[in-house]
């Protein structure tokens, strides 16, 4: 088993990839851009060969690696079938999995952050996108975002694993890489002991602003990442 986490300041938000010691196979989960060559870097000193892009979701604040790593490594990009992305070698629902080497990758949805939000589930672990983040989640006010769905997806796919599964989320603000289904039931401000409608209410009051580059980076998303 190869695990390595990566963190690209600029968006705050967290890459992995995920190999098969044997096989020497690896998948990526939500690469940036700006760090396809570090993904790279990390797949030649490992001396492993990527077969699929993950995206848990179409990205508001930076643009995917995907198209690019695809070009360098002939890797199948992954979306949900709900992304509308013809640009995906493979479009996946609830249920699927993605083969690694002798495991699979379980594919939970996790709509509500946006309608083709998806969750990660391989060994011990969970990746969550924007779904569940370490002490809160993700935003619920564009994209086609539902804080009723979101916490629905919530309570049905994630807090429903053991609570020893690690949490690793899309995106850490405050420092924070890692976090356990546990850990998050129990002291989550907007979800511990918090009802569907505090949560909707918790969610329709955050007044966040908008994220950046939101304009340029959904619609290179849906190209998986095609920079203009
Ligand atoms: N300041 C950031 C905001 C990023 C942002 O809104 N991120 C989304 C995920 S795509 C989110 O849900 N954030 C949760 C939060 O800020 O609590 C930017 O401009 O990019
Ligand atoms: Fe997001």
């Amino acid at each position: 088993m190869f695990f390595r986490q990566l963190f690209h300041p600029e968006s705050s938000t967290f890459t992995y990839i995920l190999g098969d010691s044997t096989w020497r196979d690896a998948v990526v989960i939500d690469a940036v851009a700006d760090s396809s060559e570090a993904v790279l870097a990390v797949l030649r000193e490992e001396h492993l060969q990527l077969t699929h892009i993950l995206e848990t979701h179409l990205h508001a604040d930076h643009i995917s690696a995907a198209k690019a790593l695809r070009k360098a490594t002939g890797a199948k990009v992954v979306l949900s079938s709900r992304a509308g992305a013809d640009c995906a070698d493979l479009q996946v629902d609830d249920g699927d999995f993605v083969v690694l080497g002798d495991d699979v990758i379980r594919i939970l949805a996790t709509p509500g952050h946006t309608p083709e939000s998806l969750s990660f589930r391989w060994h011990d672990r969970v990746f969550t996108g924007d779904a569940l983040l370490i002490g809160g989640c993700g935003r619920t006010d564009f994209q086609g975002g539902n804080a009723g769905q979101l916490y629905d997806s919530i309570h049905a796919q994630l807090f429903s694993l053991p609570d020893e599964t690690l949490v690793y989320p899309g995106h850490d603000y405050k420092g924070r890489w890692v976090s356990c289904i546990g850990e998050e039931k129990h002291s989550n401000p907007r979800l511990a002991g918090k009802s569907r409608e505090e949560f909707i209410a918790i969610m329709n009051g955050l007044d966040l602003p908008k994220p950046k580059r939101i304009d340029e980076a959904v619609p290179a998303n849906r190209l998986c990442g095609q920079i203009a």
